[in-house]
């Protein structure tokens, strides 16, 4: 039986000294993701047992090309969880937050997902248990891990609407609970997503200790190609590739992507971008570099309350 738990309500911001001038020192208060990531380490540690990832070794904490932006990258792992990593980016403008769950095969458990973008006064945020087999067509699986914790995504609902016109593509990666949305800085807008943020892991978290395994090899198989798909994607169209690469340059930024943040996209598959979406192939046979081959879609949230896909 499923139950979330209370998340804290912890004020998670930390004051930054800015230095504007040598007469003035202002203290501001920027949100601090590392938090978010050493509060949900927290939690994970409280249920289950974490080890190190071999990816920790590789991957720790990285400065940017300017000196100044520093990348912290944290990796585990557990019996069933196959990854659990976070990075989290600082600068003086800045803060960004990629926090993401995947299982090992045998476990059909969705894929947590937090992807939060922070500048001077604007939010772009993910918040999500993204589902690994399409809802539409598998509505067992919305009954099986959504129906019953739809009153998270309702908590949040008002305080995070959502978040207009998006990459049409990027829908079917979303489940009903998922929270998109956009917003301008404050304090309490920061610690209405350190709450939100909490709960959802929480939820998250609950589902990776309550799954069995899947026995049955086809549905390993199918598993295993699900996350592939949805590695492939990321690894190849996720927004956030831009910026990485200014802040860290292409190669570096190749590197992080494949091997660190989609780690599984050269191992757990063989299929190309081009296989799992067509659509996209140039005349040449290579991927367009198109973000969206259908544009940006979804004005309104495409779900009703209680996560029937209304498109
Ligand atoms: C913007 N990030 C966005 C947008 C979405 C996401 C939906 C709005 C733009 C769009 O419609 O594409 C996030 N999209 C996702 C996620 C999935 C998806 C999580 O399909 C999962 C399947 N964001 C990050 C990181 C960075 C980042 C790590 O997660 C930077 C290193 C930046 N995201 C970022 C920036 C924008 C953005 C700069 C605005 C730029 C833009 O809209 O293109």
């Amino acid at each position: 039986c499923f139950k979330a738990a209370n998340p804290p309500v912890l004020i998670s911001a930390s004051p930054k000294k800015i230095n504007f001038s040598k007469r003035f020192l202002f203290r501001v208060s920027a949100v601090s993701y590392k938090d978010f990531a050493e509060s949900a380490l927290e939690e994970t540690r409280k249920r289950i047992v974490l080890e190190p990832s071999p990816l920790q070794e590789r991957y720790s904490s990285i400065t940017g090309l300017d000196g100044k932006t520093e990348l912290q990258l944290l990796a585990f792992r557990s019996p069933k969880i196959r990854l659990l990593r976070s990075m989290a980016i600082e600068n003086e403008t800045m803060q960004v937050f990629d926090f993401a769950g995947f299982m090992e095969p045998e476990y059909d458990a969705p894929i947590f997902c937090a992807n939060f973008f922070t500048s001077a006064n604007t939010n772009i945020v993910v918040l999500d248990l993204n589902p690994l087999h399409q809802l539409t067509d598998q509505t067992d699986y919305q009954e099986k891990y959504y129906n019953k914790i739809m009153s998270i995504y309702h908590k949040y609902a008002e305080t995070f609407p959502w978040g207009g016109k998006l990459t049409g593509e990027s829908i079917k990666f979303f489940s009903p609970l998922v929270m998109w949305t956009r917003f301008s800085s404050s304090q309490e807008k920061h610690e209405a997503l350190f709450s939100a943020f909490l709960e959802y892991y929480q939820a998250w978290l609950e589902m990776t200790i309550q799954v069995g395994d899947e026995m049955e090899p086809s549905q390993v198989r199918a598993n295993c190609e699900a996350q592939h798909k949805y590695l492939t994607w990321r690894a190849q169209k996720d927004p956030g590739h831009g910026l990485l690469k200014r802040l860290v340059g292409e190669a570096k930024a190749k590197e992080l992507l494949r091997d660190f943040l989609f780690n599984g996209v050269d191992e757990l598959g063989t299929k190309t971008f081009i296989d799992y979406f067509p659509e996209y192939e140039t005349e040449d046979g290579t991927v367009s570099d198109k973000r969206s081959i259908v544009g940006k879609s979804y004005e309104t949230r495409p779900w009703d309350s209680t996560g029937n896909f209304i498109g």
